[in-house]
Parts: C-alpha cells; sequence; structure tokens
C-alpha cells in the first residue's frame, strides 16, 4: 500500500510546528516537518519525532472512566462515552441549581484551539476560564501590555533577519521552538551574535558570544545597569526615543543610580564587560532581539525585570525594525477577514470572575485569569463557591505548587474531570477522566497565527483513533448537546470548519494542498516611522497610569533578592530537550533517552557538603524530601540548585516514568500564595532546599 502523507500540527507541545504524518496502512510510518514551511527544512526536534510513539503506548487513558473508591486511589470503573457524558452533564446540572452557572471553572494550556470550549463555557453562563499563563508567561504578557499596549505577541521575534540576540531566562536551544531555533541558527551563520543572561550556563550558553551568569533574582539589576549605560553614554536611539516615548525625563530621573559598578555588588558581573556588550547592542540596532523570556513565573519582581526588557528593545528602537521586535499582522491588518469565532454566538458573561480579576484586580487581563487566585476561591468560598473544575490539557498538581495543598482543596470539589490524552497526576485525582485522542488521531478546529505573514492552520486526522479516545470538538460537542447548547454539538468537523471560514473567502479544501492557507503573499513589515501603539497616548509609555493609580509603580526601585538561608539554596529549574512539561516522562521513546532528572548543584559548595558527581542527594523543604543523582559542576550560581520540571511521577499505570526522578513542585510549599503583584504570575522561585548527601537509609 502506498504511504499517504497527511499535515497535522505537532502537538508533543505548544509550539505547534507544522508537520507532516506518513501514514501506511492505517498506521503511522513516520513523521516530519511540513516541507511547505521553508524555515522547517530541519524538521521535528527530538519530542516531535516521538509522537508515533505516544500514538502506540498503551499506558495512555483508553477509555472514559469514573472514579469508583476515594480521590487518587485509582479505582476506576471503565464507561462508555455515553455514560460518561451523561453523568459530568447530571452532575454539573444539579451544582448549577444549588450554585449557578458560574460554580464551574475551567482551565486549559491557552493556544489557538479554544474557540469551541470558550463558547461552550459562555454559553452555560460561566466567567471562570483560565488558562495555565499564570505558571509561564503572564508576567511578560502584562509588562508588554504596561509598556506598549501591544500583548506579549503583539510582536514578532524576527530572528532570521537580527545581528544580536540576548537570551535573558530563556534557554531558546532545549526550551524549543523549532522554527525560532533554524532561524536564529541561520542568522548566527550570518553573523548574528548571541548573548546569554542565566543563573547557570544552558545548551545556549554553550553556543554564546557573550554569556554572563548573574546571581538568581538580579536580573533587574543587570538591566537597570544596562539602561543606564545606554541612557548615560547616549548610545539609544534618540530619534525614535523622540518619536516615540512618552516621559523618557522620568526614566532618566529614575535610572540615575543604577551605575554598572552598582550592580555588580549585586550580579556579580563585570562592569567593563557589560559596558562592552552594551556597545555591541547599540552597534547591531535596531536589528537587535533582547528576548523577554517565556517563562517568568519566577520571582516575586518578575515583572519588573520583563519591563525593563521591553525598555530595553524600545531604547535601542527594536519595535517595529526588520531583526527586531517586527509588529504581527492579524488577518483584518492585511484586509482579510479573521474567522468566525464561536464565542461570538454567545455574550460575555456578566458575573464576576472568582479569582478577582478585572475586579479585585483591576490591572489583570481578564481573558485567561489568574489559576492561583481560582484555586483560592475554592478554598475560601471567596468570591462564591466554585464546586465543579475541568482541568482540560491542564496539569495543575505537577504544573502548580504545593499539589498537597491543591489537593485539599480539590477535595473542596463536588466534581472534577480532566480531559487529556495521558495521565497526569490530576487525571489520576478526578472524579471522571475524558480520554482524548492524542494528536495524531484527531482532527482540530482552524486556527490563525498573526504573524508577520499570518496564515490558517487546522490539524487532520492522520490515523484513526486505536482506543475508545474522542477529539476535542466531540468532547465539548457532547457536552454541549447535553447541557442545552446543540449548536455547539456537530457530527462532521467540515461544517464546523465551514462555519468558522464563513465570509473569509477560503474553503476546506484549500487547506489540503500545503494544510495551511496563507494570507499575505510574503512576511509584511509595517512602516517603523509611522508606528501606533496601544497605550492612551499612541507612545511607549515609561509610566503606566493604570498602574500608579492602584499605587503600583511603574518603574520600582530595586529591591535585593532574598539571600537563601544557612544551609540552603534557591531552587531554580527549567526545561530539557528531551521532555516537554510533565507530559512526556512516559513516552516510550524519550523515556529511554532521558527517564530521570538530576540536581545540578555547584563544585565549590558540593565539595563543602561531601557531595561527589552522580552522588545520591537528598533534597528537603518543609518537612518533604526526596534522593536525587547530583551533576556537579562550575556551570552553576553556588547560591541555586537547579532540577529539570517535570519528573517524579507517582502514576501507577506509567508502567516506565512512575517514581523517576524528583518533582520540583513539592519544594515549594504554599507557593500558591506567593505570587508577582504586579504582573500576577506565580513567583515559583522563591523557594529554599537543603541539600544533603543522602544516607543509606534515604535510598530505601
Ligand atoms: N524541550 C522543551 N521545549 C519547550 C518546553 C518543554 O517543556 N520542553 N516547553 C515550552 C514552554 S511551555 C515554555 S514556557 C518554554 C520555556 O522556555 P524558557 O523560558 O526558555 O525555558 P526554561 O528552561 O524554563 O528557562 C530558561 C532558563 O532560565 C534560567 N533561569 C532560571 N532562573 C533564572 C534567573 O533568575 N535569571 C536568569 N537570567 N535565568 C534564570 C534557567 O536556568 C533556564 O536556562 O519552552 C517551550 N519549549
Ligand atoms: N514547578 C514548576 N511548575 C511549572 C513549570 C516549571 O518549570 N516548574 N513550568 C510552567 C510552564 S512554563 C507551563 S507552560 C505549565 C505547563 O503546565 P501544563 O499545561 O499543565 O503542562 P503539560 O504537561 O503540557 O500539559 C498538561 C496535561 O495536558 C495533557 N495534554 C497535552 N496536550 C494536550 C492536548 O492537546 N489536549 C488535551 N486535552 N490535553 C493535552 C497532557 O497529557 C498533560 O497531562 O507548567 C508551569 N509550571
Ligand atoms: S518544538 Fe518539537 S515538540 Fe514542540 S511542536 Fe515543534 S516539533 Fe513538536
Ligand atoms: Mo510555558
Amino acid at each position: 500500500m502506498a504511504v499517504k502523507e497527511v499535515y497535522t500540527i505537532c502537538g508533543m507541545c505548544t509550539s505547534r510546528c507544522p508537520a507532516m504524518a506518513g501514514v501506511e496502512d492505517g498506521k503511522i510510518k513516520y513523521l516530519r516537518g511540513n516541507p511547505h514551511v521553508p524555515a522547517m527544512a530541519s524538521g521535528l526536534c527530538a519530542r516531535g519525532v516521538a509522537g508515533k510513539a505516544l500514538v502506540e503506548d498503551p499506558d495512555r487513558p483508553r477509555t472514559p472512566m469514573i472514579r469508583q473508591g476515594a480521590r487518587g486511589e485509582g479505582q476506576w470503573r471503565a464507561v462508555t462515552w455515553d455514560e460518561a457524558l451523561d453523568y459530568v452533564a447530571d452532575r454539573l446540572k444539579t451544582l448549577f441549581e444549588k450554585h449557578g452557572p458560574r460554580t464551574l471553572s475551567l482551565s486549559d494550556r491557552g493556544g489557538p484551539f479554544r474557540d469551541l470550549r470558550r463558547a461552550f463555557l459562555r454559553g452555560i453562563g460561566t466567567p471562570n476560564y483560565c488558562n495555565h499563563d499564570a505558571s509561564c508567561a503572564r508576567n511578560i504578557h502584562h509588562a508588554a501590555l504596561s509598556l506598549t499596549g501591544l500583548g506579549r505577541k503583539g510582536v514578532s521575534y524576527d530572528f532570521r533577519h537580527a545581528r544580536h540576540v540576548v537570551l535573558q531566562f530563556r534557554n531558546i536551544f532545549e526550551s524549543i521552538n523549532v522554527v525560532e531555533v533554524s532561524n536564529l541558527m541561520a542568522a548566527m551563520e550570518q553573523g548574528c551574535k548571541l548573548t546569554v543572561i542565566d543563573i547557570r550556563a544552558n545548551v545556549s550558553a554553550a553556543k554564546a558570544d557573550n554569556f554572563f551568569m548573574v546571581r538568581p533574582g538580579a536580573d533587574y539589576a543587570f538591566n537597570l545597569a544596562v539602561i543606564h549605560e545606554l541612557i548615560h553614554q547616549r548610545l539609544y536611539d534618540a530619534p525614535y526615543v523622540e518619536r516615540y516615548f512618552k516621559d523618557f525625563d522620568q526614566l532618566e530621573r529614575f535610572i540615575k543610580p543604577y551605575s554598572p559598578e552598582w550592580a555588580a555588588a549585586e550580579t556579580g558581573v563585570d562592569p567593563e564587560r557589560l559596558r562592552a556588550f552594551v556597545r555591541e547592542l547599540a552597534e547591531a540596532a535596531p536589528a537587535v532581539i533582547w528576548h523577554p523570556g517565556w517563562m517568568a513565573a519566577r520571582y516575586r519582581t518578575s515583572f519588573y525585570v520583563c519591563r525593563s526588557t521591553y525598555i530595553i528593545n524600545a531604547l535601542l528602537g527594536t519595535y517595529g525594525a526588520k531583526g527586531g521586535l517586527p509588529l504581527v499582522n492579524k488577518p483584518g491588518d492585511l484586509g482579510r477577514k479573521g474567522l468566525k469565532k464561536f464565542m461570538d454566538l454567545y455574550p460575555a458573561p456578566e458575573e464576576k470572575r472568582a479569582d478577582g480579576v478585572g475586579w479585585r484586580y483591576p490591572h489583570f487581563e481578564k481573558g485567561p485569569g489568574l489559576g492561583h487566585l481560582l484555586y483560592k476561591a475554592m478554598e475560601t468560598d471567596d468570591p462564591y463557591p466554585v464546586k465543579a473544575y475541568i482541568a482540560y490539557r491542564h496539569d495543575p498538581l505537577m504544573g502548580y505548587p504545593d499539589p498537597d495543598r491543591l489537593k485539599k482543596i480539590f477535595d473542596r470539589l463536588d466534581l472534577l474531570i480532566s480531559v487529556t490524552f495521558s495521565w497526569s497526576e490530576t487525571a489520576w485525582y478526578s472524579d471522571v477522566v475524558l480520554p482524548l485522542s492524542p494528536y495524531l488521531e484527531r482532527e482540530s478546529i482552524i486556527a490563525t497565527k498573526n504573524a508577520l505573514k499570518p496564515y490558517f492552520f487546522l490539524r487532520q486526522r492522520a490515523v484513526e483513533p486505536r482506543y475508545d479516545t474522542r477529539a476535542d470538538w466531540q468532547i465539548i460537542g457532547g457536552l454541549a448537546k447535553r447541557l442545552g447548547l446543540p449548536e455547539l454539538d456537530y457530527e462532521r468537523i467540515e461544517d464546523i470548519w465551514r462555519f468558522q471560514l464563513d465570509g473569509t473567502g477560503v474553503t476546506p479544501e484549500d487547506f489540503e494542498a500545503t494544510g495551511m492557507v496563507q494570507l499575505a503573499p510574503a512576511a509584511v513589515y509595517r512602516d517603523r516611522d509611522a508606528l501606533k501603539f496601544k497605550t492612551p497616548s499612541g507612545k511607549i509609555e515609561i509610566i503606566d497610569e493604570k498602574l500608579e493609580k492602584l499605587d503600583i509603580a511603574s518603574l520600582a526601585p530595586y529591591a535585593p533578592p532574598q539571600r537563601p538561608p544557612q544551609g540552603a539554596f534557591r531552587l531554580t529549574f527549567g526545561r530539557c530537550a528531551y521532555h516537554t512539561q510533565g507530559h512526556t516522562v512516559n513516552n516510550p521513546l524519550l523515556n529511554k533517552v532521558m527517564c530521570e532528572n538530576c540536581l545540578w548543584i555547584h563544585t565549590s559548595v558540593a565539595k563543602k557538603l561531601g557531595i561527589g558527581e552522580k552522588d545520591m542527594v537528598k533534597v528537603a523543604q518543609n518537612g518533604y524530601s526526596g534522593v536525587i543523582c547530583a551533576k556537579v559542576t562550575d556551570g552553576i550560581h553556588p547560591e541555586a540548585v537547579f532540577m529539570c520540571h517535570g519528573f517524579g511521577h507517582c502514576l501507577p499505570p506509567e508502567s516506565r516514568a512512575n517514581g523517576c526522578g524528583l518533582a520540583d513542585n513539592r519544594f515549594m510549599k504554599d507557593g500558591i500564595d506567593i505570587w508577582d503583584p504586579a504582573g500576577g504570575a506565580v513567583a515559583y522561585q522563591e523557594h529554599f532546599v537543603t541539600v544533603t548527601k543522602a544516607l543509606e537509609t534515604d535510598l530505601q
């Protein structure tokens, strides 16, 4: 039988690279990048290729399940889809009668395929939708909004044409988006410089021209010194600042004390090296990208670090510049009509959000809310009882701090549902598991990629589900039908696509040739001399009146991070190239490449503690401890230890990952109370652990 090639979108992480599956005899033969995307010449990353193993893995949930014993006990009753969906709908109806529809909450992983489930929530009449972003990029997004009114995704990173890229808490060569990596590598071959600012020598640092190891939590001091130097030495783009900045004089006054010499005491960075670096940046400007980070939910003050990175970009004139941060185009910007939204079928609920976003906290953007504050509402019934929760493509027991506290909170729920394609700590603790087909076994609704060259894309079904799992649109449709929203229930995905494409001039058949539909023939750069920012003044606003009114400073003075208590280390974490968060560690292929995490610790402190390379060490905090293998290295700041996130699963059905490695979030006691009041995100790195050489008794 001939191999059939099907366009899909990789679902192994949220970078969602356009991909292609070779299918023979109803089975995946191979996976590769979509050949119609030029930057994808290098194909998929290791995780992307392991999508085939995900499909074939019998360890994943294979039928709908309803809990039998106590939560987390693991006694399940396999049921039919009708039984599972009837059960959920009946329980929800009872809860709605008692508490109103606002008692239902749902959190997901964000992304471009959400329209149907958000429409479902609106149709039900609950405002309580959260995405994961309070645990990821919320500080960056709020910082971006506060300076320019353009959200985090309002600009593109034009790596391909950059002359200097700065990565600060951004490990692009391990925390991967293939298109970005390919473009950056192509630029570096053309002479683009790379600077990495990190607390450890990661793979990106190994490829960098400049590497600055900073004290954990002192990035703001580094950035203030850079701003100082740009302004003091008049290295900034003066005509650009003249044209676009509002309140530049206030920045000039504010920055005076923050010289490179001052910063050195905080960051440990030599002032002359910093000066030379700033000169290099000014020479390359405006084709410079100072990356504001991706996962910046780290400190109580991360918002200000992110805001300072955007200020640096603005001083260098990178907004709107080729090779810098050009503004992305939405279909409407190019005279095209965007997709019709299911969400627009219903009015936005008038009810206040349970997490307080938009009313108790008016400076945060309403749409995706803040997950940790939703959990606090569940814990206290303030402002009202939230008794039902759907974790939709979300594993808060792995992705939010302190799972023991979260479990106690979830115990207050009357209904906890997981929609997932793999087992997760949250799914295991749920009342109902609705198993999603892995991405190669399902199709998606159509999505838009806003970009220099925007496009519509969709995911085709490559193979039929091998178990009793379903696609998102079928699961949401099944629930919607039972809860009085038949307009969201479709028999055929093509009809959903037709609804979305109505009026766009595009048909579902147009996706057949390349898997996507381009909305412009080439990249469109807006005129850098005629930019309009989305702030009240239309300019880059150094002073954000909305924050000032709430007594939140726009330019916050530097406050040094807490030093680790005697004998303790700041716990830092990040990603590795072989795994995605917590959901690939049991993948048959990826588990073979990396089956557990280890603890990075600096050589000097390890020596004092009698710890050698590959020794087993005990990590402890607040009465919880676990054992892990040590990686002793000069490549980490001595105040910190580091572990890769996503390990330490305790899930009996996961034959490979169960019990391997440690989960970083277990060492973050009461972490949902520790968050950034200006940016909104959880401050995951405000926790300290002790490390000792493991004893025989610890290993048992
Ligand atoms: N392979 C892989 N790729 C992924 C993902 C994945 O799970 N696996 N996940 C995707 C997602 S959801 C995200 S959010 C992105 C995350 O992308 P990144 O944010 O780039 O990834 P991280 O590895 O979390 O963190 C980046 C770096 O921050 C450093 N760091 C920690 N603390 C500090 C500090 O105080 N100061 C400085 N300067 N650096 C610090 C860490 O050492 C790490 O090298 O990756 C995406 N891509
Ligand atoms: N301690 C600590 N906490 C962290 C981080 C950290 O590094 N350390 N990283 C943070 C970051 S950057 C992020 S983005 C979050 C991520 O947090 P999550 O979004 O919770 O992480 P994932 O593991 O990507 O996905 C969660 C679940 O969704 C399922 N899933 C994956 N793809 C799909 C899909 O397409 N549809 C559906 N329905 N389910 C799917 C997976 O099987 C998994 O069980 O965690 C954050 N929390
Ligand atoms: S970065 Fe890798 S895992 Fe993520 S979507 Fe792209 S190919 Fe898939
Ligand atoms: Mo993330």
